[in-house]
């Protein structure tokens, strides 16, 4: 929606959105599952590019849920007048850049035909469900969901046999609220996961009148830190301290709530034994919540270093345990072997389910781009320009793809920060970048292959100087696919610096791009 309204209103080009749903929103349309909400503080999550928008939008909760941020998206779209040139229902097929003519020809699965001069994809990160191909699946005779693709009239748990299928943050977030309705929740857990309380609650006014009057500086502070959220990460080592301030360091921030408690220490992601010093106090926090000692020697097994994966933050997700109507089932030691007609099938038992939701994830980063037909120069596909994996210059464009940009591409911060400012930032780069075109008459734009193998390398040696490629499943790695390329797709070098790198690269005329004239 902002990339919209930069071209029509910055640049006065002709501009139309073509979008999948009947309603814009897109994460936020299609995530309705109980327990959806942000894991990004409200007012940090959300537009910053107009002051007017600011000050007319008021969130109500810390970490708001999924209906009021979908209300927040479609303000937007009215606020700005951009539904005229959304076109909703509209899934894209293909799309191929024809050089004669030096134009980007979209086909929508309806069969309707666009063109364009620059083609930009704006399909998210975490948005092409991973329903996982367990053999049986269709034989269920109850109801299943993928969280992802959440009916829009809701699902009726009262009383239900439940199983969740997945614990990362959208189970974590789900299942406090279903085990609520739920006769019994069985959760199948494969990989146990951290979590940080969220301590959600309703904003007061004060805060909300602060957040309007300091957003210059909210959002000073979200542009100019490694991860695009309103806080810094101090500058202490996790040893900088004794064990009893340490602790209290902590315990300050599992009071406080949400991923601020990241910013405890700035080695916590790049010191193993800094972050087995975080690791070991949730695990205990764990251990402290969960009353069945085996449930919780099962919820704090984790086997990667903490916020490897991306940290989700709950409420009251291991209290969820307590209930007499939960159980978890080890996937680690009894993997699921197929579904049945009656329900889930491990390798120790069956369980009889009436519903079963699929907390699954996503083909990350890749999956919605790559489903796609794009074609580039000379018959190229980003299918086999990608094969193994995404190669892309600055996770903006791709070498053989001209005039073709990726907000949020693979190779950018993006699911590393907070999303809004890293999209805003893209956003901005994008629309600038055009205007120099138009400005100096460049008709086209094309990363080089050299730039492609350098920011490739960029990528690689920045997630190797972290702990982050130690969660050897997670989806940065691609590793929740099966068969995707297993390569670190994310910049992990701070969303700060690389705007840098951007700036740097637009301040010395484009450097690693091709641009013509002609
Ligand atoms: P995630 O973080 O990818 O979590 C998916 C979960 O589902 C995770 O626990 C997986 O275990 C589990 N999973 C995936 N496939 C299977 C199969 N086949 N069997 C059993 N368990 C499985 O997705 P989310 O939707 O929770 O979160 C995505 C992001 O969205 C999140 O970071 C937020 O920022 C927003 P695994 O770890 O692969 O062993």
């Amino acid at each position: 929606m902002y990339q919209l309204l930069s071209f029509r209103d910055k640049l006065g080009l002709s501009a139309k959105v073509l979008e999948a749903a009947n309603g814009v929103g897109g994460t936020w349309y299609w995530n309705r599952y109980p327990g959806a909400r942000c894991d990004s503080e409200s007012h940090s999550y959300a537009y910053y590019f107009s002051k007017a928008l600011i000050q007319d939008w008021n969130w109500s909760e810390r970490f708001p849920q999924q209906p009021e941020i979908l209300r927040y998206l479609n303000h937007v779209a009215d606020r700005f007048d951009l539904r005229r040139d959304i076109q909703l229902n509209t899934r894209v097929r293909s799309g191929r850049h024809d050089q004669a003519s030096n134009r980007w020809h979209v086909i929508s699965e309806a069969g309707e035909h666009f063109t364009a001069t620059y083609l930009v994809t704006a399909v998210g990160c975490l948005s092409s469900a991973n329903v996982p191909g367990i053999p049986g699946l269709s034989d269920f005779a109850g109801d299943w969901y993928h969280t992802g693709q959440w009916p829009h009239e809701g699902v009726n748990f009262s009383g239900k046999r439940v199983g969740v299928v997945g614990t990362g943050s959208t189970g974590i977030q789900a299942i406090p609220v279903i085990a609520a309705d739920a006769g019994h929740l069985t959760v199948f857990q494969r990989t146990a996961n951290y979590s940080l309380p969220a301590r959600n609650a309703s904003l007061t006014e004060e805060f909300r009148r602060y957040a309007k009057e300091h957003s210059d500086d909210i959002r000073k502070v979200m542009t100019s830190n490694t991860n695009a959220h309103p806080f810094y990460i101090t500058d202490r080592s996790a040893f900088d301290c004794s064990d009893e301030e340490r602790k209290a360091i902590f315990e300050a921030g599992w009071k406080k709530g949400g991923l601020e408690f990241r910013t405890a220490f700035r080695d916590l992601l790049i010191d193993e034994k800094a972050n087995k010093t975080a690791a070991d106090f949730i695990r205990g926090k764990i251990h402290d919540i969960v009353k069945d000692p085996k449930t919780a020697a099962l919820l704090a097994d984790i086997d990667h270093p903490f916020a490897a994966k991306r940290p989700p933050v709950d409420s009251q997700y291991f209290e969820t345990y307590n209930r007499d109507n939960v159980s978890l089932v080890n996937l680690r030691e009894t993997p699921i072997e197929r579904i049945t007609a009656k329900g889930i099938q491990t390798a120790a038992q069956e369980f009889e389910l009436e519903i079963i939701v699929f907390a699954t994830g996503f083909d990350a980063m890749t999956g919605s781009l790559l489903k796609i037909d794009i074609e580039g120069r000379n018959g190229m596909k980003l299918s086999d320009a990608w094969s193994a994996g995404p190669r892309n210059y600055l996770g903006l464009q791709v070498p053989g793809f001209p005039n073709f940009f990726t907000i949020t591409g693979p190779g950018s911060p993006s699911v590393l920060c907070n999303m809004p400012p890293a999209i805003e930032h893209h956003v901005d780069w994008i629309t600038e970048c055009i205007r120099h075109m138009r400005e100096q008459g460049i008709a086209r734009i094309e990363a080089t292959e050299s730039a492609a193998d350098y920011w490739v390398h960029e990528v690689n040696a920045a997630a190797s100087a972290t702990l982050l490629p130690r969660a050897t499943h997670s989806w940065f790695l691609g590793a929740n696919i099966p068969g995707k390329p297993r390569v670190f797709m994310p910049y992990a070098g701070g969303f700060a610096k690389y705007r840098q790198i951007c700036a740097d690269v637009v301040s010395k005329g484009y450097e690693g791009f091709s641009l013509s004239r002609s």
